[in-house]
């Protein structure tokens, strides 16, 4: 009966599923001692078994010369592992397989094995884990609750961005004023942020943190643009009570043209895009940065509107650092959902085995505000930009 052979046809696939199921479960779970927990340079080490001689790999391409007083630094939740894993990759095949630098992880919970074991097989330098102190990660005493509460549900209805998270508040609090202060991180002068699911789409042939103390640079970005106005309304207010009982702390050769078109008395909401930076700890730990976060604090935009960190570090730096502290990395070319810098010009491109479409360069979009910086910094732009308008 053609029934019954159809069912008897189901069993028999379901029979040689199942089967496959156990070979391939029971296969991955006898290869996973094999790699766990061994670091790369253990890789042609005495206690690693290599099978065949190629898994000896090939020789460590590492760059002469001093190292800088610097790490990456990236905040992440147990649940980011998959994308950490390969922006870490990115940043290891393009720059730090060659330097090794360190590379601290934060996170409001204790990391897991499995996060500890894999970001440490893949991270060529050493790897640190920290959890964030409790005080740095919750409500201040001074902010008032309910008020908070209202604001998200407001931001909700008028479908803001992450505008009724409370961890995402956070999150933006945190890396404003605190990441730089963890004990793990007292012992760098220089940071690399890197976010997860990013991307680096060009080799980095040079140690882009000595090129900072080389020439004296503070803070650098890769792309800016406008913040959302709604997540914002009454930082500038906060920004010039500030700068108001703090004009000790504002640069004489500041680059308030670049975060303002009339001289200050308003925001025009261009700032530097945070989830990329190289910057000093230092400078976010002196007196100037300190009083900045911390008025900004008692004023209670990170709660009671949506205030992003990179506002915050973008005006600090425009207003406190002389201008040419601050650098744009066209070589750092970069892809943080939905934007790339993707550096101008075929000839970088080609010399550095960059992989991006420069099509997609975001830098003379008139989104951007990488025009601004050029122009008040009087950086002839890059031949061919028109073209990319
Ligand atoms: N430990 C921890 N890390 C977080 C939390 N929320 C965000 N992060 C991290 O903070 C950084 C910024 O968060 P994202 O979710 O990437 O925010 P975003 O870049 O504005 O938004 P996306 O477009 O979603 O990337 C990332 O490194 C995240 O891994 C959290 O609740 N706990
Ligand atoms: C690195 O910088 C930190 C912060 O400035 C400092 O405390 C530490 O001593 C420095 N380490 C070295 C090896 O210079
Ligand atoms: C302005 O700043 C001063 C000093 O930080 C602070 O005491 C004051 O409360 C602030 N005022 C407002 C309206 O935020
Ligand atoms: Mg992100």
């Amino acid at each position: 009966m053609p029934g019954t052979q159809r069912y008897l046809r189901y069993i028999v696939a379901a029979l040689i599923c199942l089967i496959l199921l156990f070979f391939f479960t029971s296969s991955s779970s006898y290869q996973t001692p094999n790699w766990a927990g061994s670091r790369p340079q253990d890789v042609s080490s005495e206690h690693n078994n290599a099978q065949t001689p190629s898994d000896k790999g090939l020789p460590q391409a590492v760059a002469p010369g001093e190292r800088m007083n610097a790490t990456f630094v990236t905040l992440a939740r147990n649940s980011d592992l998959w994308d950490i894993v390969k922006s870490i990759r990115h940043v290891e095949d393009r720059f730090n397989r060659k330097y090794n630098y360190d590379w601290v992880f934060l996170n409001d919970d204790d990391f897991n094995d499995e996060f500890k074991k894999v970001t440490t097989a893949l991270v060529s330098g050493n790897t640190k884990y920290g959890k964030i102190p409790t005080e740095h990660w919750s409500f201040p005493d001074f902010i008032d609750q309910d008020r908070a509460a209202k604001v998200r549900e407001e931001m909700k209805e008028k479908k803001i961005i992450y505008g009724d998270s409370i961890s995402y508040r956070h999150m933006c609090r945190y890396e404003s004023g605190f990441f730089f202060r963890h004990s793990l991180m007292l012992d760098y002068e220089w940071y690399w942020r890197v976010e997860p699911g990013i991307e680096l789409y060009c080799d980095i042939n040079y140690d882009a943190f000595k090129y900072m103390v080389d020439n004296k640079k503070k803070y650098s970005f890769v792309i800016s643009l406008y913040e959302y106005v709604e997540t914002i309304p009454t930082l500038w207010d906060a920004t010039k009570n500030f700068t108001k009982h703090f004009p000790q702390h504002i640069a004489k050769d500041n680059s308030m043209r670049f975060i303002s078109d009339d001289d200050g008395e308003t925001y025009n909401h261009c700032h530097f895009w945070s989830n990329f930076e190289i910057g000093n700890l230092n400078w976010l730990r002196s007196d100037a940065y300190m009083d900045y976060f911390t008025s900004l604090d008692h004023a209670g935009g990170f709660f009671y509107e949506r205030w992003g960190d990179a506002p915050v570090h973008s005006i600090a730096a425009a207003l406190m650092l002389n201008k040419d502290e601050i650098h744009f990395f066209n070589d750092i070319a970069y892809y943080h959902v939905p934007f790339t810098h993707c550096p101008t010009g075929e000839a970088y491109r080609l010399e550095h085995k960059c992989h991006c479409n420069p099509k997609e360069n975001f830098d003379w979009n008139s989104y951007s505000c990488t025009s601004r910086y050029f122009e008040l910094n009087n950086i002839p732009k890059p031949q061919g930009y028109e073209k990319e308008q």
